[in-house]
């Protein structure tokens, strides 16, 4: 994930592993809202197949994970724990660093399982959890009655923002919050419900409607201060210090890309954002992701990256 190097200025992303999982054969029979239609499982696993081929070429070990069709919603691995890792100075499959003294202070190793806000999704954490005792120093969890999934959770650097939303509750957003600062990560709230009052008091209107499902599904991280942000949520007073790519509302689903290591991986189909990155020196891989959109999947969705 991004860092800071040790001169403590931000050093370009380098993920040495992800999580993956097929999905099961009943697929079709987990949660949306998209009025897509139902997905076709084969070309789902194609496309999981050459998503995670994508992964690799940019260098990613897998762990593979078995299909699981008593969670219809399981591929969906990056909504079960959220994982903060320090400096990873090159491409390592070995362990994780433990920790990192930067300029700003001591940075850990930590992952938190979630405790998904969807409670057909509650035991989609079990098998995570068993990956990541291995993995990481430390593993904590969101206790009820906090709510987080993590595609609410969007790194950018040494800080976190996180969504507040028909998932994420006050409550888990500032578990979250605390149980990164006692690693070193700061984190700020972005409330995507729309306008309401929040049990916390950071919490901002991004005056984004609950149209998008999760934080992630309008905001993408690049490193370099950059962010992908859709027109709805860019205005957002938490945004105003980075570079924002705006990804007006007929492409809004691509926004959900993701950074990995020398590449961003970003939905196919969806030209002026692709476009957009390629014109700023980016290298694009696109996937086809239609299977998963019509299940309210976005493309980080399917990969938990450390
Ligand atoms: C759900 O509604 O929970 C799944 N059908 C889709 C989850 C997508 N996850 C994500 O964007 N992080």
């Amino acid at each position: 994930m991004l860092t800071e190097d040790l001169s403590g200025s931000e050093t370009k992303a380098m993920f040495a592993r992800a999580i993956v999982r097929p999905p099961a054969q009943n697929f079709f029979e987990g949660l949306t809202t998209s009025g897509l239609g139902a997905p076709d499982y084969q070309r789902a696993l194609a496309q999981h197949q050459a998503y995670c081929a994508a992964l690799e070429q940019c260098g990613l070990a897998l762990t593979r994970l078995e299909a699981d069709s008593d969670y219809p919603d399981s591929t969906f691995v990056e909504d079960a724990a959220v994982v903060a890792t320090p400096l990873t100075p090159s491409l390592t499959v070995g362990l994780l660093p433990r920790v990192h003294r930067g300029s700003s202070g001591i940075r850990e190793s930590c992952a938190v399982l979630t405790r998904p806000g969807a409670p057909s999704r509650a035991g989609e954490v079990a098998s995570i959890r068993r990956v990541l005792v291995d993995l990481f120093p430390a593993v904590s969890e969101i206790q009820s009655p906090g709510t987080l999934d993590g595609g609410d959770v969007c790194e950018a650097g040494n800080h976190f923002f996180i969504g507040i939303s028909e998932r994420t509750n006050g409550v888990g957003a500032q578990q979250l919050a605390e149980l990164l600062a006692r690693h070193g990560y700061t984190t700020s709230f972005v409330n995507i419900r729309g306008a309401g009052v929040l049990p916390v008091t950071h919490a901002q209107d991004a005056r984004a409607t609950s149209q998008i499902l999760h934080l992630k599904s309008g905001l993408a991280y690049l490193g370099d201060n950059r962010l992908v942000v859709t027109d709805a949520l860019a205005n957002h007073a938490e945004f105003s210090g980075y570079d924002l790519i705006r990804v007006k509302s007929d492409e809004e689903y691509a926004a959900n890309c993701v950074k990995v290591n020398d590449q961003v991986l970003v939905a196919a189909g969806y030209p002026r954002l692709e476009g957009k990155l390629r014109e700023l020196g980016y290298q694009t891989i696109a996937l086809q992701m239609a299977e998963f959109q019509k299940m309210d999947g976005g493309l980080s969705c399917l990969s938990l990256r450390f």
